[in-house]
């Protein structure tokens, strides 16, 4: 059985690939895990940083995204599963709006119509995964990956291994890693959110971009849903990260 940690640490060995946002979209997923079957080694990790559900397309594949990753996530230990807003949202029911579309409605919907008869146990399991997945990662060579943020109100890595399922829809901290856009409020809060967890440069999703955009020390990534290329990391964890540009040589793109 796998430990569960909110805030995992990974050691200076080894690479990791890093994806974004997936959004249901089960053709980008499938294209992602060719790439990690290639990529697999016993130092090398593999980190979904949340999103995977709740598609913007017509097609939604977040069930068979799901069921997929379960099964990854409970055989190897190296596969890492993030919690995103739209997880989050499914746990504490809240609406979260595509449009005119309550995605956190949709998906329960989408269960329905899948299982029928069983839709209320497959609910229970899937809030039950969702709520085992971490919030962020650490590496030694002191990048944070995360859904979003960063958090103005976090003080110490304590705020993150301390965040309690009970507490999902009040936690601030939480709240603040998983919706915050960087764009302008990053320049005042993330230099101080990354020096109480001692580290130099911040990796996240959530904000659509094309590929990538680095702001300060943050970049921000788009694997699927995103505004035109899309784009991973190869985290090198043996290589001194000093600041969010020494990200930029780690980029690669799906096409
Ligand atoms: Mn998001």
């Amino acid at each position: 059985m796998k430990e569960y940690e909110k805030l995992i640490e990974l050691p200076l060995k080894g690479k990791a690939l890093i994806i974004t946002d997936l959004h249901g979209n089960l053709e980008d997923y499938n294209r992602y895990m060719k790439i990690w079957k290639e990529f697999k080694d016993k130092n090398n990790h593999l980190i979904l940083t949340g999103d995977f559900i709740h598609s913007c397309y017509q097609i939604d594949g977040s069930l068979e995204i799901i069921d997929s990753i379960k099964n990854h996530f409970e055989n190897e230990k190296n596969f890492h599963i993030l919690l995103g807003n739209h997880e989050w949202a499914q746990i504490t029911g809240e609406s979260v709006y595509k449009g005119f579309s309550n995605q956190t409605q949709d998906f329960i919907d989408l269960i329905q119509e899948k299982y029928d008869d069983n839709a209320d146990n497959k609910m229970e399991s899937h809030i039950n995964f969702f709520k085992t997945l971490a919030i962020a990662v650490k590496t030694e060579n002191k990048v944070l990956v995360s859904h979003a943020g960063p958090s103005q109100h976090l003080k110490s890595e304590d705020d993150i291994k301390n965040i309690s399922e009970n507490d999902y829809s009040r936690n601030l901290v939480l709240y603040e890693m998983l919706w915050s856009r960087n764009m302008e409020c990053s320049r005042n809060y993330l230099d101080p959110f990354l020096k109480h967890l001692n580290c130099n440069a911040s990796i996240v999703g959530h904000t659509p971009v094309n590929g990538v955009e680095l702001h300060g020390n943050q970049l921000i990534v788009s694997s699927s849903f995103g505004m035109g290329r899309k784009a991973y990391v190869e985290l090198d964890l043996k290589e001194e990260i000093n600041i969010g540009g020494d990200l930029l040589k780690m980029v690669k793109y799906l096409d």
